[in-house]
């Protein structure tokens, strides 16, 4: 198949037309290009079909992995997973293509006189062993720190953590979905009392209105936006609202797009409650019944909270929107009406703020208020970045304030729990929070931390205002768990421990809509490559915590982990089932079947509810309505910076490119990132497409081809730039400013000025 960019929406929209029309069962395939790689077959036959799930976004995409004589021939859409109901986007097409690249890394490497040796296996793990016990004796267990990922797999996650927090003994264990998801954390449990949405894909089917706002969903969640082109076009009175400060490819099927000044839209959702409140179309019923109202510090009434709202009638928000104050009133009219069904959806333009746990509560707020929550087609659905975001980190708590199960380290009764699972003394998993991310890699460079295990995430590329913690990634006794060699993590590092790819093991994701899925193994282990579960655990035995890790299989740990989400209301199911099933929604009651839950907090899909809605997390059962204070963006633009500078996707590339960049069909179609400008900016600097311009920020400068006009467009004053490629390295510029609450950095929105080169 020759791709182009324009060509893979019209497949998205063919594909979708195909499921239009009853023909879900097709699925299509990709030829494996072996020009740049090492030993891929040439044909594209099977013997053989692996179910798996696609390793990049959140959607979890359901994939059956083709494999002759040992090799993975093709990737081919799953038809009977219900999230992708057979669709893939190109990036899982291409999978076959990165997995027999020649910058694999195959054989362990150590640092000698300042080069990446090779080395045995044996000699690398004696190495990180001794150098973490000598710390750990020397130093004590806060000296030694993990950084992980939303990519890794649920075992591995499970795992990392019990070593850390468990064995070692410290609560320095964190990973990139700080960087992404703990905003989205912090709304849930503020909002409901525990994580993850209680909505689900399916409810695409049901839903009359769409409210998208900070999120790409067509070049991010590609395989969704097929499902919501398909949900338009057989229900063309859907209404899709878009609303971003930039213009982007999501906006070709929006009935209404609204631009907005970057950094704003708490005034945006905080007057379409005002208007639908004063226009009548609140629910007093559901409030009454199932919700409270607070200010951050205290409960409030529902009058207090109407008072709070007149701060932000339409013509204010408009000032500080930029938007006019009828086209708010006519969002807030189509989000409200009633006996429609509204689903929200949101990723990391809410996010990745300073105000990101604030922005996300006040999402929950507009369907809290008008009841459109809970109900098919009614629910407050934040979209997952990576693929186990859910299911690796934030429910096996391999963060630096969680527990598994959705424990937090803050109580003592979960501690508790916990040590006693593990078969420890209370006292070994500390009350203390650990480092957050950004922390972590400051304590790398100022000596609080001696050693960092990094595994599947690439933070030299990826960390906002990356020079600030070159020091550190210098300075650290530095083990990076990798796929490829170089990436700009494996060139600061001691040791780079060879990990298996993807489809070379066995475990389970957790994808977006509490949807567990396993992984099969497809193929042996690239050369001396090992799963990180098993360099994981040989790590374990020999730092002495053999009996605490008699694993033998993803299985055994699966096993365990099970046990600790026992009694908690994300149980979540058992193996055996989730290898059989097409994934599972939990929660699993008593990890029996393979059902699941579609929905949560409802009756009858959720098994913990007797009857209708119960929010049963949240204090005395009612979700909170939060009249949060309004904050704009921590870097504002003035006179020497004058310019947002926003960052993110695009849909071909996956974040550092490490793997997408190993993909020639992929970078046939995007080669480059560049920075998107309106026409209107452009002009008034003189700057035409394909010009090289400067984005200099207080932080650094970077170098980048421009682009200017559509599909990508952002608001006038705002520009938009890719920062796939290592070199030139966009993340000199971001900023690292974290919300007070998630810890989450505000890579949405930084002060930058604009030179052409
Ligand atoms: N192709 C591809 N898909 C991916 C990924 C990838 O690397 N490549 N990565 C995955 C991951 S981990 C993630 S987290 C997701 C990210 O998915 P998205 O968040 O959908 O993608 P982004 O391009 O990062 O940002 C989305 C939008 O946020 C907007 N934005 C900027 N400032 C603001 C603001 O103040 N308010 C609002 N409301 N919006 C704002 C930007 O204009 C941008 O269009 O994508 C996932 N999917
Ligand atoms: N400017 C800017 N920066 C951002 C963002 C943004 O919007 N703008 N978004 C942020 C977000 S949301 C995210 S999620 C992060 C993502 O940032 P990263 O996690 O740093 O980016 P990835 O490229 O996904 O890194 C995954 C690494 O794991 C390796 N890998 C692949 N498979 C395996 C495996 O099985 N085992 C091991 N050990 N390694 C493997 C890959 O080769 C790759 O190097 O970036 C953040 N950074
Ligand atoms: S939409 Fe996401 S999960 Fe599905 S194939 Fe594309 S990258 Fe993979
Ligand atoms: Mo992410």
């Amino acid at each position: 198949m020759e791709f182009s960019r324009r060509n893979f929406l019209k497949t998205c929209a063919i594909t979708a037309a195909m499921m239009a029309t009853g023909c879900s069962n097709q699925t299509q395939t990709a030829q494996v290009d072996s020009s740049k790689t090492n030993s891929a077959p040439k044909q594209n036959d099977v013997d053989q079909w692996v179910k798996s799930v696609c390793r990049y976004c959140g959607t979890g995409c359901g994939v059956l992995i083709g494999v002759k004589d040992g090799k993975v021939t093709v990737v081919k859409g799953d038809p009977d997973n219900e999230g992708n109901k057979g669709l893939l986007c190109v990036k899982g097409y291409y999978l076959p293509q990165v997995i027999y690249h020649n910058e694999r890394v195959t054989k362990p490497l150590i640092r000698k006189n300042g080069k990446l040796e090779e080395s045995t296996w044996d000699e690398a793990m004696e190495l990180i062993t001794s150098k973490f016990k000598e710390s750990i004796e020397k130093n004590g267990p806060d000296s030694v720190a993990f950084y992980g990922s939303g990519q890794q797999l649920a075992e591995e996650g499970y795992v990392a953590n019990k070593l850390f927090k468990g064995a070692i003994g410290t609560n320095n264990i964190d990973g990139n979905p700080r960087l992404c998801m703990a905003s989205a954390v912090g709304g849930f449990t503020t909002t409901f009392g525990a994580d993850e949405p209680m909505g689900c894909l399916d409810d695409f089917e049901h839903a009359d209105v769409f409210f998208i706002t900070g999120s790409n969903i067509a070049e991010a969640h590609p395989v969704l936006f097929a499902r919501l082109t398909d949900k338009k076009k057989k229900d063309p009175d859907t209404k899709i609202i878009i609303a971003d400060p930039r213009r982007h490819r999501s906006h070709e099927i929006a009935d209404i797009s609204l631009q907005f000044i970057a950094g704003t839209d708490m005034a945006l959702f905080h007057a379409m409650a005002y208007v639908i409140i004063e226009e009548g179309m609140a629910d007093e019923k559901f409030m009454a019944k199932h919700t409270s109202f607070s200010n951050g510090k205290e409960a409030i009434t529902f009058a207090e909270y109407k008072e709070f709202l007149k701060g932000f009638s339409p013509e204010r928000a408009a000032e500080i929107t930029g938007l006019t104050a009828d086209q708010i009133r006519e969002v807030a009219r189509i989000f409200g009406e009633k006996g429609k069904n509204t689903m929200s959806m949101w990723t990391m333009g809410i996010n990745q703020r300073v105000a990101g746990v604030w922005a996300n509560n006040l999402l929950h707020n507009l369907h809290l208020i008008t009841g459109k929550i809970c109900k098919p087609g009614s629910t407050s659905f934040s979209l997952t970045g990576q693929p186990s975001a859910c299911g690796s980190v934030r429910e096996t708590g391999a963060l630096s304030h969680l527990l598994p199960g959705h424990r937090v380290i803050a109580n003592e009764k979960h501690r508790k729990e916990i040590a006693e699972l593990w078969g420890v003394p209370a006292d070994r998993i500390k009350g203390q929070v650990g480092l957050h991310t950004m922390e972590m890699f400051k304590a790398c460079g100022d000596g609080r931390i001696k050693c960092l295990y990094v595994m599947c995430t690439n933070p030299a590329h990826s960390l906002p205002n990356v020079s600030a913690y070159q020091e550190g990634f210098e300075k650290v006794f530095l083990v990076v768990a990798e796929a490829f060699h170089p990436t700009a993590t494996t060139q600061y590092a001691d040791v780079v421990l060879p990990a298996a790819f993807w489809c070379e093991k066995e475990g389970v994701y957790g994808n977006t809509d509490r949807r567990t899925q396993h992984l099969a193994k497809a193929i042996e282990p690239a050369g001396e490559s090992k799963p990180d579960l098993d360099i994981l655990l040989d790590f374990a035995h020999r730092l002495g915590y053999a009996d605490m890790f008699p694993f033998k299989t993803p299985e055994d740990v699966w096993n365990e982990y099970l046990k600790c989400t026992t009694g908690t209301h994300m149980e979540l199911a058992a193996y055996p089932a989730l290898k059989e099933a097409h994934g599972i929604q939990w929660p699993v009651k008593d990890h029996k079947g393979t059902k699941g839950a579609t929905r949560r907090y409802v009756a009858p899909d959720d098994p913990y509810v007797k009857e209708g809605i119960d929010f049963y997390s949240a204090k005395d059962h009612k979700a909170v309505i939060f009249a949060r204070p309004y904050k704009g963006p921590a870097e504002p633009v003035d006179k020497e910076y004058p310019y947002y500078l926003t960052t993110g996707r695009v849909l071909e590339h996956w974040h550092t490119m490490t793997m997408t960049g190993k993909c020639p069909t992929i970078m046939k179609a995007v080669p480059k990132q560049y920075v998107e400008l309106n026409p209107k900016d452009a002009t008034e600097l003189g700057i035409i497409e394909g010009d090289v311009v400067r984005l200099i920020s207080r932080r650094g400068k970077v170098e980048i081809p421009a682009k200017v006009g559509r599909p990508g467009e952002p608001m006038p004053g705002l520009v938009f730039a890719l920062w796939f490629e290592p070199d030139p390295l966009v993340n000199i510029v971001t900023i690292d400013a974290v919300d007070a609450a998630s810890k989450e950095p505000e890579f949405k929105i930084c002060a930058v000025r604009i030179e052409k080169v």
